[in-house]
């Protein structure tokens, strides 16, 4: 813990021990009831029946389930929004490199995670093929998703990036970078998928409109499936707030009365006091191109910077103290 009192990560390693636990009484005890039933059917006194024995091996078989998601020491956090609101800009910002292919348009085809590998190379794999395949750019990331004709929305390619290269990736965090919600009407499949054994959704919406439909649906229907799922929602390219300086509050107020909503009202996944710290204002662009220039020695601003520049990073290293992973947190 430090000055500020436990970071969310911290209190998610603290919950994460806590769930465990419980996972293991629960097992325990389902493991002596599975033992007593199959017993008592031996022995044929008639106290139990085939169909208790089998279900509670069923019982045991999911709890076994979970506890193997629980005990991964890893975090996983995957984001999702409309095609071209900034998902893997934000994803680089954190980064701190270009490491996913973004641009205008639609970009990001399949899914891809970024973990980080103990070796000095960047390579890929897929679903399809175990096979490293090596990555030096950000370009040759694109050119192998582009050029591999099977690798579609219900895909994963998994990016291993230096642990050397960037900070963040020491701290066995998973970020999960997805194709537009807007671009696919497999929206139930995604979660099965993967989204089942996330830690913390991402959604990245775009300052300049509003929450999208097809956004919304999409928690919707992620916290149908999983109780209470962890959901940050970034109000990216805020950046293009500074055009109308007479409307900035009232823009804002109005994004951030509107998530309130949906997260406590609509969604019901966390007290509306507690809403507000999930819902940040942020330009992931400026982030990445600021780290980049300092990255490279030259002044974070380059010059090019819009003004409120500081308030936006400010923010935007507010949403990441949520990933400071501390490796005690997971003890
Ligand atoms: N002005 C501004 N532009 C941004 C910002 N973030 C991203 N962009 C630009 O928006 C475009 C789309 O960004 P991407 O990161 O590719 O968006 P995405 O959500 O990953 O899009 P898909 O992969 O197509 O779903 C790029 O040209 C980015 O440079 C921002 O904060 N401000
Ligand atoms: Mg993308």
């Amino acid at each position: 813990m430090d000055a500020e009192g436990p970071s969310p990560l911290q209190r998610f390693g603290v919950a994460k021990r806590s769930i465990t636990s419980i996972f293991d009484q629960l097992l325990d005890f389902v493991k002596d009831g599975s033992a007593f039933v199959d017993a008592a059917l031996q022995k044929d006194d008639m106290v139990a029946v085939e169909e208790q024995s089998l279900e509670m091996q069923s019982c045991a078989t999911k709890l076994y389930t979970i506890r193997d998601v629980l005990l991964r020491r890893h975090m996983k956090v995957a984001f999702f929004g409309r095609t071209s609101n900034g998902k893997s800009t934000v994803i680089n910002a954190m980064l701190r490199d270009r490491v996913l292919p973004s641009g205008i348009g639609h970009t990001t085809n399949c899914f891809l995670s970024v973990e980080g590998t103990d070796g000095d190379e960047a390579y890929l794999t897929s679903e399809a093929s175990e096979e490293r395949r090596s990555i030096s750019t950000v370009n040759q990331l694109a050119h192998a998703l582009h050029m591999d004709p099977t690798l579609d929305s219900s895909c994963l390619v998994k990016v291993f990036w230096p642990k050397s290269r960037c900070a963040l990736l020491r701290n066995d965090l998973v970020l999960m970078d997805s194709p537009g919600t807007d671009v696919t009407l497999e929206l139930d499949s995604w979660i099965d998928k993967f989204c089942l054994d996330a830690d913390v959704f991402v959604l990245v919406g775009n300052a300049e409109s509003t929450l999208m439909n097809t956004e919304k649906l999409f928690f919707h229907k992620v916290s149908e499936r999983i109780s209470k799922p962890n959901i940050f929602i970034l109000h990216n390219r805020w950046d293009a707030s500074v055009t109308e300086p007479d409307y900035i509050q009232e823009v804002r107020k109005q994004h951030l009365d509107r998530c309130v909503g949906f997260l406590a009202e609509e969604l019901g996944v966390v007290g509306p006091n507690e809403a507000p710290g999930r819902i940040f204002f942020i330009s992931a662009k400026e982030v990445l191109s600021s780290r980049m220039q300092r990255a490279q020695g030259m002044p974070e601003t380059g010059g090019a910077l819009a003004e409120g520049f500081h308030e936006r990073l400010t923010e935007f290293q507010r949403f990441e103290r949520t990933f400071e992973v501390r490796k005690h947190t997971f003890g």
